[in-house]
């Protein structure tokens, strides 16, 4: 199965960090990352007052289910010593399942594709730029969303 998973930090050293989580989902086994966007920089999407973030966007090539594969991001979270605080506070490192193959999920504990991609160019334009003719389940073309989109506070890096 292909998966996108979306990788965001803005504390200690954010690129750093998403290398490093990188390395993790490519070594965890039955998960392959077989392709990774540019890094991509923008303010924090409530407007708080946090450090800018560092985003990207990586496809999986992966056997295990999406439930295992959110186990397997939130482990990888745990041992980056993400702390979680509040809803969108700042933090080391979050991975976020994008898109599982043409799979549509909505459990309690995960729902993809994600519910806020749609709104958010940190996800949609890093996704474009690895699969630019990408049709995501349910909400159509990538590009599509995109032109929806005010993209002037995306940077890339
Ligand atoms: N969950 C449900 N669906 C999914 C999914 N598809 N992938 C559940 C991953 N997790 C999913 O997430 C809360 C719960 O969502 C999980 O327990 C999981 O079961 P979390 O990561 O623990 O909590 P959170 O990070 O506070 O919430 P969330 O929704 O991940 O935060 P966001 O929405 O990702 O916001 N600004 C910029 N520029 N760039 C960013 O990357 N990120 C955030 C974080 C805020 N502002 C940002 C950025
Ligand atoms: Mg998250």
């Amino acid at each position: 199965m292909l998966a996108y998973i979306g990788l965001g930090s803005n504390l200690n050293n954010p690129k750093q960090q998403i290398k490093n989580a990188l390395i993790a989902l490519n070594d965890t086994q039955d998960v392959k990352v077989v392709a990774l966007s540019s890094l991509y920089q923008s303010p924090p999407i409530d407007g708080s007052k946090q450090p800018d973030y560092i985003n990207a966007m990586c496809q999986v090539d992966t056997h295990l289910t999406a439930l295992e594969l959110l186990y397997v991001c939130q482990a990888i979270e745990v041992k980056q010593h993400r702390v979680r605080e509040k809803k969108w506070g700042a933090r080391t490192i979050d991975l976020d399942i994008i898109i599982y193959g043409v799979q549509v999920v909505a459990s309690k504990q995960l729902i993809i594709p994600h519910p806020e991609m749609m709104n958010r160019a940190f996800v949609l334009v890093p996704l474009a730029e690895i699969e630019p003719d990408l049709k995501v389940p349910i909400l159509g073309n990538v590009q599509d969303l995109i032109d929806k989109l005010d993209i002037s506070g995306l940077k890339k890096l």
